[in-house]
């Protein structure tokens, strides 16, 4: 077999990197039962100069950092390379878990608020891995959420944010495309997470397949569905979209309190709209049928 090495193929070397991490990493070895977190993550990639990345500060706001930003408060202004590429990727939720809060109506499971907690210092561990693995092979590399300068806020015209959405960054690699709930539903659905990082190593943008940013959604495709907004424990989720403060109360409120002490998390989510809907683990159905139509 042939060795895959960064500098013949960056592409495959960094999603090899990311998948074997993720499969051989005892954090992504669950603490309660010994099973696995995540499964195999999908991986995509975009330049730093894409047009995306300075959309996003009309469509989130100014605060949302563009690649170059990230760099520069990294790195410093001085000696900035011409270009910039954004790794990308999604953490399927495991299929226990996913089933395990397909069961629930009123709080997250265990499984799922385990992976909340835990499953994201995975991620975090991950994120990490990618940076130095870049950086050991004389690559400049940062995740952005894991920097100093990352933050959540409030804003008057997005309400909850911060200044790296993992989601809006993961649309830019190709990855998926949001739906009603806000989730961003990808070819292994909405039950993920999502984690990325800023380099300067060179790579080829990934395709984006996804016509517009809505197009993975039924309620979007065709005026039906809306089973995340009945899954809704909060009633968060209406043919308007998303309130957040709703589901942040009730994620950060409700469940945090009644849940916290007997799950022994730090923080648990909620998650029951990425689960038993349509979209919790592929692109829904009728969907999928119409891309291969239009091939
Ligand atoms: C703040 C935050 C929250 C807030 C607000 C969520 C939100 N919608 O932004 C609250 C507390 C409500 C929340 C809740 C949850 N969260 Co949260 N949260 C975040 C955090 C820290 C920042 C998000 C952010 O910056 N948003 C920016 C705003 C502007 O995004 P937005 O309003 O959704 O964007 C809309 C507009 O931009 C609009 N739009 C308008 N015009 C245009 C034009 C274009 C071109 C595009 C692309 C979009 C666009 O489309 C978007 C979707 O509707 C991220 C981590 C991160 N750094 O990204 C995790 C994150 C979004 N959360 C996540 C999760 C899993 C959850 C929960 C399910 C809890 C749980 N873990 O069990 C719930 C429910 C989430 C939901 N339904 O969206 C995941 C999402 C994964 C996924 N499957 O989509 C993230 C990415 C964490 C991670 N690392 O994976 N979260």
């Amino acid at each position: 077999m042939n060795r895959i090495t960064l500098s013949r193929n960056p592409e495959e070397f960094i999603e090899r990197a990311v998948i074997r991490f993720t499969q051989n990493s005892s954090a992504n070895h669950r603490k309660v039962d010994g099973g696995k977190y995540w499964e195999t993550p999908l991986i995509g990639f975009a330049s730093g100069n894409d047009p995306l990345f300075n959309q996003y500060k009309k469509v989130i706001g100014k605060f949302h950092l563009t690649p170059r930003e990230v760099f520069e408060l990294t790195f410093g202004k001085k000696r900035q390379p011409q270009e910039l590429s954004v790794i990308s990727w999604v953490l399927p939720t495991s299929e226990d878990i996913r089933l395990s809060n397909r069961k629930e109506v009123d709080y997250p499971s265990l499984l799922w608020a385990h992976a909340r907690d835990f499953g994201e210092q995975f991620n975090i561990k991950l994120r990490n891995h990618v940076v130095s693995q870049l950086k050991k092979r004389g690559y400049r590399a940062v995740a952005p959420m894991n920097a100093s300068f990352w933050r959540r806020l409030r804003s008057p015209k997005v309400g909850l944010a911060s200044n790296w959405s993992e989601r809006h960054v993961a649309y830019a690699c190709g990855l998926g495309a949001f739906g009603l709930s806000d989730g961003l539903i990808t070819t292994k659905g909405k039950a993920m997470r999502v984690g990325s990082v800023v380099t300067d190593l060179i790579l080829k943008p990934s395709e984006k397949p996804f016509p517009h940013r809505q197009a993975n959604c039924l309620y979007y495709f065709n005026g039906t569905c809306r089973t995340c907004a009945s899954r809704c424990p909060a009633g968060a989720i209406t043919e308007k979209g998303h309130d957040k403060e709703k589901c942040f109360e009730y994620t950060y409120g409700v469940v945090l309190r009644d849940k916290k002490t007997e799950y022994g998390v730090k923080i648990t989510g909620c998650g029951l709209c990425q689960t038993k809907v349509p979209c919790e683990f592929e692109i829904p159905k009728l969907i999928q049928k119409e891309y291969l139509r239009k091939k």
